[in-house]
């Protein structure tokens, strides 16, 4: 019989709303469930890939935006042999951003979103995807936006529009106007579910 696979989970979200500290909690709360996890935070800027765009992110350098989309693509692609490995060994994997910030990001510059989709078609697609909401004012006492691009209220609000957009119907959409550990509790839930329910399903193709 072949042994169960990991599941695939996406934490997607507007800016600050706490996906990064959520991501991993959740790692940790799955492993002290006896669940092998591991976290992948998209972009992964460990890799020669990422350097570039981390230099982008940080205003070292310019692209042209469709270049740019294509290396956030690239940086997913590159982590699918490793993603798929683990996948098929049993280990879940908790992704922070996917290809939905790929896509809302750069459609947010007025490129085409279907264009956009394009380069992530055929990525291993998420058993769940949480998509956490949250209101400006709140997202704004988080902490300050740094220096890093994209990081303007009116360009984030047309990001949070294009995720309206995408959003499919078996999305979890989450208020994290929530404590850190209120939001934990459910996200847990909704993690555990996608575990036990993903294990015996074959990995589909995103977006096919
Ligand atoms: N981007 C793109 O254009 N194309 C792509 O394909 C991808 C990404 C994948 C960098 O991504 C940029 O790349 C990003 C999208 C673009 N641009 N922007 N903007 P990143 O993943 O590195 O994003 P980030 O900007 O570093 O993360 P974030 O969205 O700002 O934060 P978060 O992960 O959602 O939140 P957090 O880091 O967990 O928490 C933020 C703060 O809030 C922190 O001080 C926490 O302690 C606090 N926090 C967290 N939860 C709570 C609760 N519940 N209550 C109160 N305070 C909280």
């Amino acid at each position: 019989m072949a042994s169960a696979r990991g599941a695939l989970i996406v934490l997607e979200g507007v800016d600050h709303s706490g996906k990064t500290t959520q991501c991993m909690k959740l790692v940790e709360a799955l492993k002290k469930h006896g669940k092998k996890a591991e976290l992948i935070r998209f972009p992964d800027r460990t890799t020669a890939i990422g350097s570039v765009i981390n230099d982008y992110l940080g205003n070292k350098c310019e692209l042209h935006d469709f270049a740019i989309h294509l290396l956030f693509s690239a940086n997913r692609w590159e982590a699918v042999p490793r993603m798929e490995k683990l996948l098929s060994e049993g280990t879940s994997l908790i992704v922070d951003r996917y290809a939905y910030s790929g896509v809302a990001f750069t459609a947010a510059k007025g490129l085409d979103m279907k264009r956009c989709q394009h380069s992530d078609i055929g990525l291993p697609r998420p058993d769940l995807v949480i998509y956490l909401t949250l209101p400006p004012e709140e997202a704004a006492k988080r902490s300050e936006y740094g220096g890093e691009r994209y990081e303007q209220t009116d360009f984030q609000e047309k990001v949070a529009e294009n995720f309206k957009v995408l959003q499919e119907k078996d999305w979890k959409i989450v208020n994290a106007n929530q404590t850190i550990e209120e939001l934990h509790t459910h996200i847990l839930e909704l993690a555990m579910e996608a575990v036990t329910k993903s294990s015996c399903q074959p990995i589909l193709p995103l977006w096919k």
